[in-house]
């Protein structure tokens, strides 16, 4: 029986925010996922079992991400009156918060080397040390946000509308050389790193009408269109070959993947809890959780 899951996404605000975390690879049953639901923010097992509220506060808890080597969890809270990010242990335990309080500080990600965390303040992008020192401000438009770490560590991917068109940008990681790689008078966001070799992005666009999912090579060459269908189309994943991605086309939101030429396109979310496919590019880019995901997909895919 076919049973097709609609959830809430497509577009920065995500009512659920998604990771999947092996502890090693040798050990997948110990696999725990981190997301949001309400105001908290909960793990449980890959299976959705065995679930917890790892917050369970009045405040507002969000944007969770696991730390690469699964010590940490860092999140955007607003327990002290305004947005901040904050760390936490796995099990919810000792929370701290390691910015600032503002109305628009969150959406922590962390470098695949785990070293730094990436963190959105007044749609501009900082970055600093994983426990919070050496805060550094890498764009300064107040027009940035959606960014994704490369796998590689080496480079930013974000959205900026600062000259009135949305564009797909990339800088280096301690934010020089920031160049605009889509630079089209149409909608181009949310980029969403190839893995493993950081050579190809793929955005959202709406260029030809319909909201689609297009590649190109990151210094913005061979732009291409890969889907083609009513309704919006959302790259979320991209692992060794496979392109994961929200679609529209059968009138819900449903999850499908296709390789990353176009072809194959097909829906992997049948039966399945979409949770585990929450479209948040910002989540996924940072270091190893991708190759997790991945693997769960394939498996329900096959
Ligand atoms: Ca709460
Ligand atoms: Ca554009
Ligand atoms: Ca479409």
């Amino acid at each position: 029986m076919k049973k097709k899951l609609a959830y809430i996404a497509l577009s920065c605000v995500l009512l659920l925010s998604v990771a999947v975390l092996f502890i090693n690879a040798e050990a997948p049953e110990e696999a725990k996922i981190v997301f949001r639901s309400g105001l908290d923010i909960w793990v449980m097992d890959a299976d959705g079992s065995n679930q917890r509220n790892l917050t369970n506060t009045p405040a507002m808890e969000l944007h969770p991400v696991w730390s690469p080597d699964a010590t940490t969890i860092a999140f955007s809270s607003d327990a002290e009156g305004g947005l901040a990010v904050w760390l936490m242990d796995p099990d919810g335990g000792n929370p701290r918060r390691i910015t600032d309080i503002g109305a628009e500080v969150g959406r922590p990600s962390w470098s695949p080397d785990g070293q730094m965390l990436a963190i959105e303040r007044s749609q501009d992008i900082w970055v600093m040390d994983a426990d919070g020192d050496n805060q550094l401000q890498l764009t300064d438009n107040q027009s940035n946000y959606q960014h994704a770490w490369s796998p590689d560590g080496k480079s930013i991917a974000f959205t900026s509308d600062w000259d009135g068109q949305s564009e797909v940008y990339v800088m280096d990681a301690d934010g020089n050389n920031q160049r605009n790689i889509t630079n089209n008078p149409a909608t181009d966001r949310h980029p969403c790193w190839s893995f493993p070799d950081s050579q190809s992005i793929a955005f959202w666009s709406d260029r030809e009408g319909q909201l689609e999912v297009f590649i190109m090579d990151i210094d913005g060459n061979n732009q291409l269109r890969l889907t083609q269908s009513p309704g919006e189309d959302f790259p979320t994943h991209w692992y060794d070959g496979k392109i994961l991605f929200t679609t529209e086309r059968d009138g819900i939101a449903e999850v499908y993947i296709m390789n990353d030429d176009g072809s194959d396109q097909r829906s992997v979310a049948e039966g399945t809890d979409a949770r585990l496919f929450d479209p948040a590019p910002a989540v996924v880019s940072a270091a190893g959780k991708l190759r997790t995901t991945w693997g769960l997909i394939k498996q329900k895919s096959e």
